[in-house]
């Protein structure tokens, strides 16, 4: 039963045409993950499954890989060609070319940690891949540490920053919400990317076009609802939907998901795996 009528705006996303298969669905890049996080990328992951996407790929960290593998049979999972100090040695760039070639769409972030080589790695991601990528979390962290976090983008660009992420974005420790809000319109009209200040009302805006969200509630409040949130967002990307329209839908039918859940678990009792299994319910109202 849908808990509200669907609000006005909200983008559509075609059936699925009898004759399609896997591969029309898109082929999703998820990077992510660390030694002692590897639920982060896992939950991107089985967040993009569940939203749609035909192929989905985590490439994690060669010490977490089984950990991985075994959190979720659908996905396919793949060693980040790196070193121990993050760094991804020369032999292996042509690995990592050939692997995002592959891909129609991006994720990073989730879990990811920081080290100068995952810096080094985050920045060359940003600067080179030329479809849509979202950047989250630690993704985020180290694009923050450049001298122009957000410049020379090759492509479409989602950011889903916390407002802890947005201050260390922007440089202001002490900004509010409500600043941030206008900061982050400001910076996907200057930048030309779609930003996703992530709250209570999460605000998505490209600088022209603004989304206040009205789904979601404090049970969302709980580790591991961003990593969905950026498996959702990258599920519909992998579908085609532009940059923007992506996060919109995703941040509704993230927030639905959550307000259907508490119907049955509590706020205090929600995890984020629990999140997981409402979003198909939350497609279910949707459509
Ligand atoms: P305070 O002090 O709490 O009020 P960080 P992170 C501030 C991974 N995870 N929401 C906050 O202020 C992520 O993917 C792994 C949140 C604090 O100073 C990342 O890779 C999990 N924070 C990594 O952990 C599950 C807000 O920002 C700082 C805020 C670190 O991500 C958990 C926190 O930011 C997690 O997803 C807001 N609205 N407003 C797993 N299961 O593997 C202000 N802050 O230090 O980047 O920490 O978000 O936990
Ligand atoms: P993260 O901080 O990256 O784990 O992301 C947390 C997710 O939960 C984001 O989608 C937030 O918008 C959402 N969230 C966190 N707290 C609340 C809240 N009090 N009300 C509604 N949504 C929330
Ligand atoms: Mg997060």
């Amino acid at each position: 039963m849908p808990i509200q009528p669907l609000p006005t705006g909200l983008p559509i996303i075609a059936p699925r045409a009898a004759d399609s298969h896997k591969g029309t669905y898109g082929r999703a890049l998820l990077v992510g993950g660390s030694v002692g996080m590897p639920g982060s990328i896992s939950l991107s992951g089985q967040a993009c499954l569940k939203g749609g996407a035909g192929l989905v790929t985590l490439a994690v960290p060669d010490a977490i890989i089984n950990t991985v593998a075994n959190f979720e049979p659908s996905y396919m999972t793949w060693a980040l060609p790196t070193d121990r100090s993050g760094h991804i040695p020369l032999h292996a760039k042509s690995r990592l070319r050939e692997k995002l070639e592959a891909s129609s769409c991006l994720a990073v972030g989730p879990g990811l940690g920081q080290s100068q080589g995952l810096f080094h790695l985050v920045g060359h991601l940003y600067e080179t891949f030329t479809g849509p990528m979202i950047i989250d979390a630690d993704g985020l962290n180290l694009l923050s540490l450049r001298s122009a976090p957000l410049a020379g983008r090759a492509g479409p660009r989602v950011i889903t920053p916390h407002l802890g992420e947005f201050r260390r974005l922007v440089g202001k420790p002490h900004l509010s919400m409500e600043d941030a809000r206008d900061m982050a319109s400001e910076l996907a009209g200057r930048q030309k990317i779609t930003v996703v200040l992530k709250g209570p009302k999460t605000l998505v805006t490209d600088g022209q076009r603004h989304w206040h969200n009205p789904t979601g509630n404090p049970g969302l409040a709980t580790g591991g609802t961003g990593d969905v949130l950026t498996g959702l967002i990258t599920a519909l990307l992998a579908q085609s939907l532009d940059a923007y329209e992506a996060a919109v839908l995703a941040v509704f039918l993230h927030g639905l998901a959550a307000d259907l859940a508490i119907e049955t678990t509590t706020q205090a009792g929600l995890t984020a795996t629990d999140l997981l299994s409402f979003v198909e319910a939350a497609w279910r109202d949707y459509e």
